[in-house]
């Protein structure tokens, strides 16, 4: 299989094989995963002129990627072998005496060993190197897709999605490219993912389908998942009995309704044996869910979990439910406190298939916003973390704004403060989810620089405590360094130097770049309703979703604290219900989210609320014209037809950063009456 001209490599152009390629390699061990191993090697083998076996023979390898069940020859491995097991998708990778070494107890465990070995180039064949042991943080490390079949008539073919079409379906049809799709599972695997969901959560008429007549369609995907160790999942429709099934209820407690989901998806398992789970998205903007027969969302999940634990199978039940249309006028009801009111009562009533998904932040994946008391509400549920890859409210692709970093303050949030566990350890052995930013975009992801984004989710999924700078340095040697200049040590020359250098420096800081320029202190929203592009200072603030910021002449922000405001602080344990209930701890950049506080109010940084505002605004969409700046010097660096893209998401990128910086100054600047204190222009 080819993969279609022109899909760019991303993290996988061939150069990152050289090594490998150049080499001897034996890999020890059967099954689907193994093959997969063994095919990757030789292809890489057959441009690079090294040699890979599949029995061991009397030669000499340089690399050795074999199960601890296999025969390995004598002196190879020995050491190497680990006291303890090594799990499903594990592995040991050691260097000794002139060969490296990668002993797995399962084939998953030898794929993501040789992707390792991929991301070491030459150094997993210079120095010696001691028995490390890898294992991921999380048992599933999953991308939800927001792909519609048909195309929607507001949403279009992928919900959110900014990377073109969606590489699954096409105008209510498989699109049939399984050789795009086959690359895309190629890159997931690199970076450690190994879950994905193949539909938009919200389950349209045509896509309800997918659960039984068209189920065909899934069990294709699933066929070319299957090698790189990924698991297909599917979103479902709650209502699924009624619109697929003729049955009058989806009543979770009605028998009749019981057996039809057993039955479909006894179904699903005869025709996909290695099936993921269901996803869904219940009484939640629209959908359909347990609310309709008076029953709850335990009721809801538990259905579903019973028809899928026969078979190994979990339930996604997302924990995004709210009231979407709320009154503006009714100051009391708060759309942050919603998946907590919801679900924190339900904890211990979720069967152990169920997995409870829950959005990172209270509210909706804005570029700042406390971590959701979620987390640390429900000791008795699985949970799975859910973070948006695709960049809804972070500059939709068309901005530069590496996520790692905010994600990485996700992760490492400890709800009981220090000495307690982070996010990162209650999440540990569940799952991570991030809604996929790809596409058919010839580069993926629309941005040829949001490919870090998807990199780095997977590789955060894998190992929380991953530093993003790390991350980022490493998919930017992956992707740019070895290609650039094919040279073996990439970091070597003047000019790889300054390509790592001028990505480094534009992409690290980029989030908190992006913050600066948009919605100030985590009030979020302030985006166009519907697209949630670009400025709209009071495009949400009298409308039903719940998303205001309360601006008026003395102040702004949204009163959650207990005191006088919507009691939302009280969803987290101590210290933070009382760090974010008191104005006088709560963090700078979280003030508004949870205060409404007078312009002239005085941040821990020293200055005003109102001459932040001005001064991040200034300040963010001069780093956007830097950064312009800077890609522009680099021309020479990269390949022409990227350069070119970038630089004309750059052009984009400065103009709409002024377009917020002039709107949120200029609104501010009339509410409050309050001059910048430096005399810039404020239109
Ligand atoms: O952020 C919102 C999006 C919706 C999305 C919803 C969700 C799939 O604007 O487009 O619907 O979140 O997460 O369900």
């Amino acid at each position: 299989m080819t993969i279609p001209d022109p899909v760019h490599p991303a993290w996988l152009p061939s150069e990152a094989f050289r090594a490998i390629g150049a080499r001897r390699t034996l890999v020890l061990g059967d099954g689907l995963l193994a093959g997969t191993v063994h095919d990757e090697v030789a292809q890489a083998c057959a441009r690079y002129g090294g040699r890979v076996r599949r029995d061991a023979g009397s030669e000499p390898y340089d690399l050795v990627l074999a199960l601890t069940t296999a025969e390995v020859p004598p002196g190879v491995a020995g050491e190497v072998r680990p006291d303890s097991a090594l799990g499903d998708e594990g592995y040991v990778l050691a260097r000794r005496d002139g060969t490296t070494v990668v002993l797995a107890d399962e084939p998953a465990g030898l794929l993501y060993g040789l992707f390792h070995v991929v991301r070491l180039g030459e150094g997993a064949f210079a120095a010696e190197r001691p028995a490390e042991h890898h294992r991921p943080a999380t048992r599933r490390r999953m991308l939800d897709h927001w792909d519609n079949v048909d195309v929607h008539p507001v949403m279009g073919q992928v919900e959110r999605g900014y990377a073109g079409g969606s590489v699954f379906w096409r105008d209510g049809a498989p699109r049939g490219e399984l050789a795009r799709v086959r690359a895309y599972a190629r890159l997931l695997a690199a970076c450690g993912v190994n879950a994905i969901s193949v539909n938009n959560v919200n389950v349209h008429a045509t896509e309800a389908h997918l659960l039984t007549d068209r189920l065909g369609d899934v069990a294709a995907l699933a066929d070319v998942f299957r090698p790189y160790g990924i698991r297909v999942h599917l979103s479902v429709n709650f209502a699924s009995p009624v619109v697929l099934g003729g049955r009058p209820t989806a009543d979770p407690l009605d028998e009749d309704v019981r057996t039809w989901w057993a039955d479909v998806t006894e179904r699903v398992y005869e025709t996909i044996p290695d099936f993921g789970g269901y996803v869904v998205k219940a009484d939640s903007e629209g959908q359909p869910g347990p609310f309709a027969y008076g029953r709850d969302h335990a009721d809801g999940a538990n259905l579903l979990a019973e028809a899928l634990a026969p078979y190994g199978g979990v339930v996604h039940w997302r924990a995004f439910v709210y009231n979407h249309r709320q009154d503006w006028r009714d100051r009391s009801t708060d759309r942050a406190r919603a998946a907590y009111d919801h679900f924190a009562p339900l904890d211990g009533r979720f069967r152990d298939n169920v997995i409870l998904q829950v959005k990172h932040g209270p509210v909706d994946f804005q570029a700042r916003e406390p971590v959701s008391p979620v987390v640390a509400a429900m000791p008795a549920t699985r949970l799975a973390v859910e973070l948006q890859v695709t960049q809804e409210y972070t500059g939709q692709q068309r901005h530069v704004c590496y996520l790692a970093p905010m994600w990485r303050e996700v992760l490492g949030f400890r709800p009981w403060g220090d000495g307690g566990a982070d996010v990162a350890e209650l999440v540990g052995g569940g799952d991570l989810v991030g809604v996929s930013n790809v596409g058919d975009d010839p580069y993926w992801t629309g941005h040829p620089l949001a490919q870090a984004n998807l990199y780095a989710f997977g590789r955060l999924a894998w190992e929380p405590r991953l530093d993003p700078a790390a991350i980022l340095d490493e998919w930017i040697d992956l992707t740019f360094l070895q290609a650039a200049t094919g040279d073996a040590e990439p970091a070597a020359s003047g000019a790889t130097d300054r390509l790592r250098r001028t990505l480094h420096e534009i992409m690290d800081d980029s989030w908190r770049t992006y913050e600066r320029y948009t919605a100030p202190l985590g009030v979020g929203f302030m985006v166009r309703p519907g697209h949630h592009y670009g400025p709209d200072v009071d495009g949400y603030e009298y409308t039903p979703w719940g998303t205001y910021h309360f601006a008026d002449r003395d102040g702004v922000g949204v009163d959650r604290t207990r005191a006088t405001g919507t009691g939302f602080t009280g969803q987290y344990p101590p210290p933070w219900s009382e760090v974010y209930e008191s104005l006088a701890d709560c963090p700078d950049e979280l003030l508004l989210f949870f205060h409404h506080v007078p312009y002239g109010h005085v941040l821990h940084s020293g200055s005003t609320v109102i001459q932040h505002i001005y001064d991040t605004h200034f300040a963010g969409a001069e780093q956007v014209t830097e950064t312009r700046r800077r890609w522009q010097e680099a021309a020479g660096l990269f390949d022409p037809s990227l350069h070119a893209r970038v630089k004309a998401l750059l052009d984009e990128q400065v103009r709409c950063a002024e377009e917020w910086r002039d709107q949120i100054n200029a609104y501010f600047f009339r509410k409050s009456g309050v001059p910048d204190a430096h005399g810039r222009c404020i239109p």
